[in-house]
């Protein structure tokens, strides 16, 4: 698998002993770290990448870029870093973000008070603090540990970070090379030339496929689900829309922050469902929205996720799209999916379709043909005539876009011991519980950043972090300035939020599919319904809580 070269770690201080120690310099951390001074704590980030960015400093596949408009997906924090920072393009490519990401290390001097290539591979409380325990990126030698005591931990992890890389028979005989989306190689990949089999279609897929498809003799696509994705229409930025947003940056981050997933405020949801309109309207919005582009195609009606019949023919709208755009009926019938649109998150490409189009393009539907093994020179699945016969197909490589452990696979990668000996691992044995996505009972002074629980991958990310950032900082600036020494999510308080949030996903229709959001693409993860959707109500919550001296807390004096 291609991965980044591994350092060692960067030399942490001597003084081995912080207020808050926080786990990933992605942009939850790095926003963390920068409150954390900001309130007067001494702070100590750890990152197992070799440099700022998180996930755009992984995930650096062809076509790799954001779906939420750049001119939304940056921090709000600071207006002189917004007005200053130009981004070129609608949607931002992961050099671009990567560069942003690496540009606002740099303004706030953040890279002092990062480790990097240093791995977290366990947080003990003990005496009242954590014990985190460090060690070079991907390498446990113990005599290279390194152990620092902070009063308080945040998991700045990410949502989906740890790659989901499945096993399939013989898989260790192929002797191609083999990538992985979320851990591409830096110097990247050339397939000129190449025969190359793509096997995974959400995002990544979908946004790689059709550059791969440029670049390489012959590329096979392995799909298991077919997605629904919706053109980006990606383009340069006009400077007057720039200029006319910077002149309101704030008004306009308000209003984002105002819908269901902290995006597109510009685009509100429509009055109406899909179902209470006549088809010439309804098809005259959705074809609106369809050539706007984007992940705001949903919002076209307000029932598409509650209202089974109003999701189909927003279904059979793209459905439609799928079959006019793709030339050959067999392909296209393959590349329809039949499910609920929008159950599993929306994919937004560039061409995806049309690759199908391409001569050096074939798709192999791995619910007719599954793999059944690996071999030396490719993989072998079931025959498509139908019969119980079998086919090789050869490689030169093979990409992985099969996507992350999300929302709990960073997190369980780490050994972490709360009060009393008790494991995460085991308070999570049956899924992840905790409140409102930023405590866990058992484990005091400890915050998740858009843990499971809150809305997170439901929102546009930046917005979710900053929110949880904010409120972690004031949290703690709360402790400090009361004279307590710890905080700790009530079992009570966790059980209510947690039926709470199964509560909220059951009123929609995002538990009828085989979806990350539940899971349910990790052999053996618990299914649940991981975020909560809703951000405003969501953060209204949070603040609520925070005003009523932190109800559903316990909270201990020095
Ligand atoms: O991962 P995915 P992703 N055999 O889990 C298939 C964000 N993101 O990396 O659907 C065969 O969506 C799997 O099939 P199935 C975004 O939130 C954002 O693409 O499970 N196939 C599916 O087709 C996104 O949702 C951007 O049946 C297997 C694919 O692999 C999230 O990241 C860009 C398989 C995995 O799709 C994850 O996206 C990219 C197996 N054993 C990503 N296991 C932006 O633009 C899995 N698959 C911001």
């Amino acid at each position: 698998m291609g991965a980044a070269k591994h350092l060692a770690p960067d030399p942490a201080p001597t003084s081995m002993k912080v207020d808050v120690a926080i786990v990933g310099a992605g942009f939850a951390g790095m926003y963390m770290l920068y409150r954390a001074r900001q309130a007067g704590f001494t702070a100590r980030v750890f990152e197992r990448g070799g440099g700022v960015g998180g996930t755009w400093y992984w995930n650096r596949y062809p076509g790799a870029r954001c779906d939420v408009p750049s001119l939304e997906y940056s921090y709000q924090f600071s207006d002189e870093l917004q007005q200053e920072w130009e981004w070129s393009e609608k949607y931002a490519t992961q050099p671009e973000i990567l560069r942003y990401a690496e540009h606002v290390a740099d303004r706030f001097d953040l890279r002092r008070d990062i480790s990097f290539n240093t791995t977290v591979i366990s947080l003990q409380w003990h005496n009242d603090a954590w014990l985190v325990t460090t060690t070079a990126a991907n390498d446990a030698s113990p005599h290279r540990e390194h152990t620092t005591t902070a009063r308080f931990v945040v998991l700045g992890t990410g949502c989906l970070s740890s790659a989901n890389v499945p096993r399939f028979p013989d898989d260790h005989l192929f002797t191609g090379g083999t990538y992985h989306t979320g851990a591409w190689p830096h110097e990247g990949v050339d397939f000129s030339g190449r025969r190359v089999a793509v096997i995974g279609t959400g995002s990544s897929g979908i946004q790689s496929i059709p550059l791969i498809a440029e670049q390489a003799a012959h590329l096979t696509v392995m799909q298991r689900t077919p997605a629904y994705s919706i053109p980006a229409r990606n383009q340069q930025l006009a400077p007057e829309y720039v200029a006319s947003i910077k002149a309101n940056y704030a008004e306009f981050r308000r209003k984002n922050s105002l819908t269901r997933a902290a995006l597109g405020g510009d685009t509100p949801t429509g009055p109406h469902g899909a179902s209470e309109v006549n088809e010439v309207e309804r098809r005259a919005a959705l074809e609106e929205r369809w050539q706007k582009g984007g992940l705001l195609f949903l919002g076209a009606f307000n029932d598409a996720l509650t209202n089974p019949e109003s999701n189909r023919l927003i279904a059979d709208f793209v459905r439609d799209k799928i079959r006019s755009t793709v030339r050959n009926p067999d392909t296209a019938r393959k590349l329809t999916p039949d499910d609920i649109i929008g159950c599993k998150r929306l994919c937004v490409d560039t061409e995806y379709y049309e690759t199908f189009n391409r001569p050096n393009v074939s798709l192999i539907d791995l619910r007719e043909q599954p793999i059944e093994r690996f071999t030396a020179n490719g993989v072998v699945v079931r025959s498509a005539t139908g019969s119980r016969s079998s086919e090789e197909h050869e490689f030169d490589a093979i990409v992985f876009a099969t996507g992350f452990d999300a929302m709990t696979g960073a997190i369980s990668k780490i050994s972490i011991t709360g009060r009393n000996g008790t494991m995460l691992h085991d308070a999570w044995s049956a899924g992840p519980v905790n409140y409102l996505g930023l405590s866990v009972h058992g484990f005091p002074n400890l915050f998740t950043i858009t843990g499971p629980g809150s809305p997170s991958v439901l929102t546009n990310m930046i917005v979710s972090i900053q929110h949880h950032v904010e409120w972690i900082a004031d949290c703690i600036t709360w402790l400090k300035d009361h004279r307590m020494s710890t905080i700790e999510a009530d079992a009570d308080a966790q059980q209510r939020w947690v039926r709470h949030v199964n509560t909220v996903a059951g009123m929609t229709l995002y538990q009828s599919c085989s979806s990350w959001y539940l899971g349910a693409n990790v052999p053996a993860k618990p299914r649940i319904f991981m975020p909560l959707p809703g951000f405003p109500a969501y953060a209204q919550t949070c603040a609520d809580v925070a005003r009523d001296g932190y109800r559903g807390f316990a909270v201990s004096h020095h």
